[in-house]
């Protein structure tokens, strides 16, 4: 990528899902399964905490068995590669883009692998599964630890940094997400406003798919690993 001097890189669970990860909003996807009202609010986990715990337990040990895929590594080999600024803003909560060695890298939308104390508000690294008597790790409280991921009607995490980043970006790319959930899905917008040329590498159109300069239609493993060559 020698033409550019700064890059922005969004991906989202589509990526992953060659993995073996579940997608959200695909025809078998998790959202099919659940109400996203039950399990993915502030509200659903006041109403059945055990119920959540049980929702984000069964993924943490999903992601025991999971490997990162060739679009992950084909990430991290381009901020390896890449002399310019460049950050990775991800929506998933695995961890499979720092196991293919991305660094310069945001989880918006939480950490399945840390849990949130709502006593002290400290994220702790956490491993295995999760309970309303699990203890703090940070400040020993029961009863106060959820899942470290962003709900609907919370705030997603580093949103100055990536502000700042998109404000300054020549590349924009968006990678395997359906568009659907805002502040990401306006961050195309954004981008083109700085003056970026904007890239979404999808299996089908998303939802913005009109906001951006160019589409590259295909599974991720294919077509990640050829547009950073
Ligand atoms: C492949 C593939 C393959 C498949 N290869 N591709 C307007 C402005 C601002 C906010 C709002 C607004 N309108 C409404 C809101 C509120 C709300 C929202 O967006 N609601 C919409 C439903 C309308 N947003 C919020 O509440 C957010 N907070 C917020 O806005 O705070 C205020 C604020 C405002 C402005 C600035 C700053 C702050 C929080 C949203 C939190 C979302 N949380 C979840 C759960 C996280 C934890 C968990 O994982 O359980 O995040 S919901 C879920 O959706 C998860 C995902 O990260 C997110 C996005 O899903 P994603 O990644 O796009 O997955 P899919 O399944 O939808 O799409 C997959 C795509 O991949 C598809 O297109 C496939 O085709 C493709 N694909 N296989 C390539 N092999």
């Amino acid at each position: 990528m020698p033409a550019y001097k700064s890059i922005v890189i969004l991906t989202g669970a589509g990526i992953s899902a060659e993995s073996g990860v579940d997608t959200f909003r695909d025809k078998d996807g998790i959202w099919s399964k659940v109400d996203y009202r039950d399990v993915a609010t502030p509200e659903g986990f006041v109403r059945d905490a055990a119920r959540v715990h049980d929702f984000y337990n069964q993924r943490r040990r999903g992601m025991k068995g999971v490997r990162p895929n060739a679009a992950h590594t084909a990430l991290a080999r381009l901020e390896r590669e890449f002399s310019g600024a460049f950050l990775l803003v991800t929506q998933n909560i695995d961890d499979l883009h720092e196991r293919a060695g991305s660094a310069s890298l945001v989880h918006m939308h939480g950490e399945l692998g840390k849990a949130l104390c709502q006593a002290c508000e400290q994220s702790s690294p956490w491993e295995k599964d999760m309970s309303v008597l699990s203890q703090c790790p940070a400040c020993g409280s029961i009863g106060y630890l959820r899942p470290d991921v962003v709900w609907f009607g919370e705030m997603p995490y580093q949103m100055e940094r990536i502000g700042t980043a998109l404000a300054q970006c020549d590349l924009f790319v968006s990678i395997g997400t359906s568009g659907n959930v805002y502040p990401a899905a306006g961050f195309v917008g954004e981008a083109r406003f700085s003056g970026a040329r904007t890239v979404e590498l999808n299996l089908e159109p998303s939802d913005g798919h009109s906001s951006f300069d160019e589409a590259i239609l295909g599974k991720a493993t294919e077509i990640v690993p050829a547009f950073v060559e």
